[in-house]
């Protein structure tokens, strides 16, 4: 069994490469929440959608978020009434926060509403949200502490980042499930993705990052960080805010208690010795997924290099 920790976007496209070489049913994956937003009284996963939509092939390819082809009639009109539309909600994408809505009102928790979601859009694959609780990153910036999204979208992440808080991490519990997938997995992934607001968000979970401590599984982690940058969105921001170095050693040392292997870029081979001072097992390969065959490439290579671990 194959447990991985995903934030949206790359975490998407990494999962792409891996459900096409692992049977489905293998899969359980542990999704971030902490950018969930309520919008016009609807509940908006993005995190969960990105990887529910991806999988289910109807995501939008260039946007890496929402779904194909989406219209936007209901946000335009939405505008008109005054409302502020800054979260681009399509009228397909909608669909999906209203039935999650109407399921959490009629008192599902958020994994069986995401469970019943995946059924109808026909993934094979499990998805766990990591917690069913209140948990929102909250975002401190020079003038005041907004919600991530706001931060991200609505102002294109050009606010001094001050601090990363987690609203409501103190007392979220992790999802049903999360915990057991963690300790009787043979293998767990930590994908590309943000290391503050993606994956740190899941391991800031209780139980969660003593679980990826404690567990015989081998723990592989994909470097989202390649020749000094983010592939995509604002790790480098944050990640400065917070006062660390942006690299991939940098997110290596953020993992290091728990994790087996990293997996880095070619464009980062001369930083694979200091990675490795960690006392990691450090693999160098292809890490940025353009093709589908790139997405294969990089989750092939990840799979060999737990195996190989396990002879050293
Ligand atoms: N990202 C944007 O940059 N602009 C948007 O208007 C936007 C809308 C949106 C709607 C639904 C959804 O599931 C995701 C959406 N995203 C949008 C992506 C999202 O903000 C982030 O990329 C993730 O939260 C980080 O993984």
């Amino acid at each position: 069994m194959i447990t991985a920790l995903a934030g949206g976007v790359g975490a998407a496209r990494f999962l792409q490469g891996l459900i096409k070489i692992v049977p489905k049913k293998e899969l359980t994956v542990i999704v971030n929440t902490g950018d969930d937003i309520q919008l016009y009284g609807l509940h908006v996963s993005p995190d969960l959608d990105i990887i529910m939509y991806t999988l289910a092939e109807i995501v939008d390819k260039e946007k890496g978020w929402g779904i194909q082809r989406d219209t936007f009639h209901c946000l335009e009109l939405l505008q008109k009434y005054g409302h502020e539309t800054w979260f681009k909600l399509g009228d397909r994408d909608l669909a999906t926060h209203i039935q999650r809505t109407l399921l959490l009102k009629s008192g599902l928790s958020l994994s069986e509403a995401t469970s019943k979601l995946c059924r109808s859009l026909g993934l094979k694959v499990k998805l766990l949200p990591m917690t069913n609780d209140k948990f929102e990153t909250h975002i401190k910036t020079g003038k005041d502490t907004i919600h991530f999204q706001e931060y991200l979208v609505k102002r294109g992440a050009q606010d001094k980042v001050i601090d990363v808080m987690f609203e409501g991490a103190e007392e979220a519990q992790p999802a049903p499930g999360v915990i057991d997938s963690i300790l009787n997995a043979d293998t767990i992934i930590v994908c590309p993705s943000n290391p503050i607001v993606s994956i740190g968000t899941i391991l800031s979970v209780k139980g969660v990052r003593d679980g990826l401590r404690k567990t015989k599984a081998k723990v592989v982690a994909i470097s989202p960080i390649v020749g000094g940058a983010p592939i995509k969105g604002p790790a480098d921001k944050l990640m400065q805010g917070l006062g660390l170095e942006v690299s991939t050693y940098s997110v290596a040392n953020l993992y290091r208690d728990f994790l087996d292997v990293f997996i880095i870029d070619n464009i980062d081979q001369a930083k694979k010795e200091r990675v490795e001072e960690l006392g990691l097992h450090t693999v160098t390969t292809n890490t940025i997924m353009k093709s589908l065959q790139d997405k294969i490439q990089l989750a092939r290579v990840t799979l060999k290099s737990v195996e190989s671990s396990s002879q050293i």
